[in-house]
């Protein structure tokens, strides 16, 4: 998946300019990190991915745009991929993808057509505020909104809300999947979370050593260390882990899995599932074996809803 590997690039860019840009500030002053941590959290403005979403279309998918409105006021730009209800091979689950900071939707469309095209899953895919088209500017409150918006567009949608909803939230996504899966438990039926941190907070000190003893700063705090604890024993767990990220400390992964309840069901055991690849934090999702991994998650462990 070539595209896939852009989308990466993409990533392994932003990260180094943060790096840089954070090793000039901290010895300006710390006044400045404070107001600019949203950007260097968020770098939503990068590389044009304001102006220029691509859409499904490029990849001759059918879709619904969509505009979700917040309860703020906000509009998030979305696009919605059903299958036929009627079609008998029709799977009655839906992935919501949770983007990581870098980039616009638009750039997560590979993974969007191999999800729904290869493995027939429906897909809601959409950008948090002050990404790609939607408005507003990105924190870690309204990003919180716009989920809570989004599980409300879900709720609303008849042929979403009776299908099996998966939030796949990979890094900052993860975290934003956590906050559904510990809010929303009635309404999902799996989680999938790669690469992904205990809290902003504890990923400073390893990306920027020089920041550590300031990392108190932040006001961005995504405490997913705590949320992963009110996530029901009922909700099968995928983690997929890449043992040489180099942003995101793979303990914070496994430290994830330690805490969440494991998934009991009446039927069966189904259990949280850890799978390690030897990849880094941007290249785990073209490791071999991680789609494998993936699908065989989605179509046996979620069970559908009301079967
Ligand atoms: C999908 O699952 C829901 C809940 O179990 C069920 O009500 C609905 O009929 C299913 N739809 C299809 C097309 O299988
Ligand atoms: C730090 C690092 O390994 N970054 C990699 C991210 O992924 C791209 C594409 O796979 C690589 O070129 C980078 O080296």
């Amino acid at each position: 998946m070539l595209s896939v590997s852009t989308l990466l690039n993409l990533s392994h860019y932003v990260l180094s300019s943060g790096i840089l840009l954070v090793s000039s500030i901290s010895v300006l002053s710390l006044a400045a990190l404070y107001v600019f941590q949203r950007k260097l959290v968020y770098p939503s403005t990068l590389n044009n991915a304001r102006k220029v979403v691509d859409t499904p279309a490029k990849y001759q998918l059918a879709y619904e745009a969509v505009t979700i409105e917040t309860d703020d006021g906000e509009q998030l730009q979305a696009f919605l991929l059903l299958h036929e209800r009627k079609d008998p091979a029709y799977t009655n689950k839906t992935i919501l993808v949770l983007s990581p900071n870098a980039g616009n939707i638009g750039l997560f469309l590979p993974v969007v057509h191999h999800i729904y095209e290869n493995m027939r899953y429906n897909v809601l895919i959409y950008s948090y505020r002050g990404y790609g088209h939607s408005t507003g500017t990105p924190s870690e409150d309204g990003l919180k909104r716009d989920a809570d918006a989004v599980m409300r567009y879900i709720t609303s949608n008849n042929q979403l809300s009776q299908s099996s909803v998966i939030p796949y939230g990979r890094s900052l996504g993860g975290a934003v999947a956590i906050y559904i899966a510990a809010r929303y438990g009635h309404q999902i039926a799996g989680l999938i979370l790669e690469n992904t941190f205990l809290s902003i907070p504890k990923v400073v000190p390893h990306v920027f050593p020089v920041l550590s003893p300031v990392s108190w700063l932040c006001t961005e705090v995504w405490n997913s260390e705590e949320d992963i604890k009110l996530v029901s024993p009922q909700i099968p767990c995928l983690f997929l882990s890449g043992s040489e990220d180099e942003i995101v400390p793979p303990e914070h992964m496994k430290v994830l899995y330690d805490t969440v309840s494991d998934s009991i069901d009446s039927q069966r055991s189904v259990v949280k599932i850890w799978r390690e690849f030897k990849a880094n934090h941007n290249n785990t999702i073209v490791a071999p074996g991680y789609w494998d991994t993936w699908e065989q998650f989605a179509r046996e462990m979620v069970v559908p809803i009301g079967k």
